[in-house]
């Protein structure tokens, strides 16, 4: 039997993941690869819906996919590609583009938190339509599931409707995916505002945790962590979201449970505990981190790599897209 086909996507917005990112996303984007037929995709075209450096957006779009294959994702078993190499994802985002609704675009809450920032009017038509953009990534690709972090399910949501709605109007076309959330690392907070989430873009730098940054700083921003009044180390979102959080880190990277984690640290305090989260970030991040900048130090190769995943991820989209623009009614071109 066929496996499931797992499609993931992740933007080249910053110089370096996150640990949101990494638990979130890319650690399990490696797990599903053992099960799962799995494309990932670095969503440059994504990243422009805000202001965009060209150099930039070069610079980080090589970075991201190094960050990739070193985090443990295998060329030989995943599918692993940058969206504007395929000209398809463009095509299918518009024809879904005229099957939503305005509404129902304008209740993307993802929209409204990023577009806070510039001011709605400000904002690009391209930022309002990510969510359509993105249900493209995963429709051109008949995905199974789709790993995300908790942020996403609303345009997961809406990717399923989408292709849904196709299905119904022109026939039976498109896969409809069920997320992929692990409850345990669905939302890894910010580090000095730990009820929001660890993001790119809107975190401050001492409250999020760069995979790629060296073990001093990281080491420093934990022990520098907001906690809560108290010195129990207590699994308590409500009232100590700081020290939950670094639970959840600390059980993550270490796979020990939460409450063997309480019971390991009874009656030392905080400082004990944020020592060994720190080294917990530092063992997981550093081998990453090498890796990386020796990736980074062959850009042909590591172009010569994401050229053959374009390929493969092109001919996926292409079989979909041929019988997308025949179900909708375009003209065979000769
Ligand atoms: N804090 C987080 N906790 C758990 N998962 C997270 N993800 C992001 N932040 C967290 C997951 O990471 C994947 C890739 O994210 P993205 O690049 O598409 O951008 P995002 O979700 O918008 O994340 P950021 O860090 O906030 O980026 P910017 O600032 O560029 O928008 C997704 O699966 C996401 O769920």
């Amino acid at each position: 039997m066929a496996r499931p086909r797992v499609l993931s996507g992740i933007q080249p917005t910053a110089d370096s993941f996150h640990l949101g990112n990494y638990l979130g996303a890319v650690r399990q984007w490696v797990t599903l690869q053992e099960t799962h037929d799995a494309f990932y995709c670095v969503v440059d075209l994504h990243a422009i819906t805000v202001p965009t450096e060209p150099d930039a957006l070069r610079r980080r779009s090589r970075v991201a996919a190094a960050q990739l294959f070193a985090a443990g994702l295998d060329p030989e078993r995943s599918t692993i590609f940058v969206q504007s190499h395929v000209r398809e994802h463009s095509e299918l985002a518009w024809i879904l583009n005229c099957l939503t609704g305005m509404g129902e675009a304008a209740r993307m809450t993802q929209f409204k938190d990023k577009s806070a920032k510039f001011g709605e009017s400000a904002a690009s038509v391209g930022l309002f339509t990510y969510p359509i953009l993105q249900a493209a990534d995963i429709l051109l690709y008949q995905a199974n599931r789709v790993p995300v972090g908790a942020d996403q399910k609303q345009h997961l949501e809406l990717t399923r409707d989408l292709g849904g709605r196709f299905n119904h109007r022109y026939g039976e076309t498109f896969t409809l995916p069920e997320p992929y959330i692990l409850k345990e690392v669905e939302k890894i907070t910010d580090l000095q505002e730990p009820t929001a989430k660890m993001s790119k873009s809107s975190s401050s730098p001492a409250g999020i945790l760069d995979v790629l940054e060296q073990p001093g700083p990281l080491r420093k921003k934990v022990m520098r962590a907001v906690t809560d009044t108290g010195s129990e180390v207590l699994f308590d979102e409500e009232n100590k979201p700081g020290i939950s959080n670094l639970l959840r880190i600390q059980s993550a990277l270490t796979g020990t449970s939460i409450p063997d984690l309480v019971a390991r640290y009874e009656g030392q305090g905080y400082g004990t505990f944020k020592k060994d989260v720190a080294e917990a970030v530092v063992e997981a991040f550093s081998p990453i981190r090498e890796r990386t900048e020796k990736l980074l130090s062959d850009e042909k190769e590591l172009d010569r790599m994401l050229a053959i995943g374009a390929e493969r991820a092109s001919a996926v989209a292409r079989e979909t897209m041929a019988q997308v623009r025949d179900r909708v009614g375009f003209l065979p071109t000769l």
